[in-house]
């Protein structure tokens, strides 16, 4: 295990750390500070990595792929990873007296890692990250703006909502490229091709009346999910990842109860995978919004011992693609960042937006910040500002409505700031007909591309934000 000691004080030191997937928090923080570990025993698994969980003690700081320490003039120390296709690169900085130790853990096979005193942290973030992308052959299309069904109709969404949300979209010539259906038109997790009893059509009915008005169609999927009751659990219990008990493994709590990841190590689940991407690909889907794909990704028993566990991951997230087609868009989210690189074209680098700013029950005294919540949204999104080149990063959506919201004015123009700052994709999720015209501005300047993807930016922007929205540390 490679271990820097470094002779510095730590009180002079601020902490960069980035979490497992998507939602998990990462964050720059006084290096003395906390890092929060849930309460929640039930949130492990959903949030974050079971296998590397921080301590939970002070100045004890634990981050997937890349840590960086700050000094207040900006210089200090990077460390980041050589190649992550295979391999989980975990790291821990930890203050003691007048040192700092930092140690770096390899979960998978050998990889190189990096490890750099630099004069400018922010320049050698980049310059790293720009290498781990080249390494693993990232995907970096033109970034696409994109409207999604899930902030406002959650589950309850409908055919009929879809195709008038795209014609209203069409007749107010709003340039959106994808409309994505999101979760709910399926009869249960794990049974996608048959449709839910509300959605009042079947997905494959979708793809044709969207192109005619002259968007893309996206679909959302948990690729490696399975609801208990689904008829894919039922037909392949010996598909599931397992726990040392032997049976399935519960990988979360949503939809009203537990759910289980399938083995990325079977074969016939590789072969599922795969078949399950060509047929929505082949009902006309070239936008697939890949979910919970953590799943396939946690320390459990599987079919090929051999296997770790990034490995089984990314051979799943392999057979997506297959099936896809290289031509298909694909955006991951719940999953893991560095392990995507090559395969997909977008990510999730946040929690979920919510119509309100923060949940501090949750954030604060739960220990848990990967909760919904425009806040959280943000605060992880910009603190992986320098993920760009691995994937267009998809900071969520802006919410322009005041209907159905919470957000007050400055906090709408707040995301909508940030999003444009993060770059990457751009998504609303807001009923065209609850726009009145100035939500109609905000959402047409948030679909416009115009900031660079530019730390300096960022710190132009952050800074604002920062001093309008004085509740606690950012
Ligand atoms: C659909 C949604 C949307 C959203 C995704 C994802 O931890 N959780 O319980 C949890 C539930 C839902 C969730 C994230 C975390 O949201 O990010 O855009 O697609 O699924 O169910």
């Amino acid at each position: 295990m490679p271990e820097w000691t470094l002779n510095v004080n730590p009180a002079e030191l601020r902490v960069l750390v980035s979490g497992f997937q998507s939602w998990s928090e990462a964050e720059l923080r006084p290096l003395q500070d906390t890092q929060a570990v849930p309460l929640m025993r039930w949130r492990h698994e959903q949030g974050h990595d079971p296998g590397f969980l921080p301590s939970g003690q002070a100045g004890v700081w634990r981050s997937h792929t890349v840590l960086a320490l700050v000094r207040p003039d900006g210089s200090g120390w990077v460390g980041g990873a050589g190649d992550a296709t295979q391999t989980f690169v975990g790291w821990e900085a930890r203050a003691s007296g007048d040192q700092v130790t930092v140690t770096c853990t390899l979960e998978g096979p050998e990889v190189p890692v990096l490890w750099e005193e630099t004069s400018d942290v922010t320049a050698t973030l980049e310059a790293q990250a720009v290498r781990l992308g080249r390494a693993m052959h990232a995907r970096t299309p033109a970034p696409l703006r994109v409207w999604c069904s899930w902030y406002s109709y959650y589950r309850a969404v409908t055919l009929d909502a879809m195709l008038d949300n795209a014609r209203r979209a069409r007749d107010l010539g709003l340039p959106f490229e994808v409309f994505q259906l999101d979760d709910g038109f399926q009869a249960d997790l794990g049974d996608w091709t048959e449709p839910s009893a509300h959605f009042g059509g079947h997905a494959r009915d979708l793809p044709g009346p969207l192109g005619d008005l002259g968007f893309t169609p996206g679909l959302w999927l948990a690729p490696f999910l399975a609801a208990p009751s689904s008829r894919l659990f039922a037909e392949h219990p010996d598909w599931m990842l397992r726990g040392e008990d032997g049976q399935p493994l519960p990988v979360g709590h949503n939809w009203g109860g537990a759910y289980y990841a399938l083995d990325t190590t079977h074969p016939e689940v590789l072969a599922w995978l795969r078949d399950l991407a060509a047929t929505v690909r082949g009902w006309g889907y070239t936008y697939l919004k890949l979910d919970f794909l953590y799943g396939a990704a946690l320390p459990g028993v599987r079919h090929n011992p051999q296997v770790g566990r990034a490995q089984a991951y990314r051979q799943g997230l392999q057979a997506l693609r297959d099936g896809a087609g290289q031509d298909a868009f694909l955006l991951g989210c719940g999953a893991p960042l560095a392990q995507s690189i090559g395969l997909v074209d977008a990510m999730r680098t946040g929690p979920d937006v919510a119509p309100f700013w923060d949940e501090e029950s949750r954030r604060v005294w739960l220990g848990d910040a990967t909760g919904p919540s425009a806040r959280n949204a943000l605060h992880t999104a910009l603190s992986r500002w320098y993920q760009h080149p691995w994937y267009q990063p998809d900071p969520d959506v802006a919410i322009c409505r005041r209907e159905l919201s919470l957000l007050s004015h400055e906090e709408r123009e707040a995301v909508a700031g940030m999003l444009d700052v993060i770059g990457g994709l751009r998504a609303s999720s807001d009923p065209i007909a609850l726009l009145d015209d100035e939500g109609l501005a905000l959402l047409r300047r948030c679909l416009t591309i115009s900031t660079p993807d530019r730390p300096a930016a960022l710190t132009q922007s952050f800074g604002g934000a920062v001093t309008h929205f004085s509740r606690g540390t950012f």
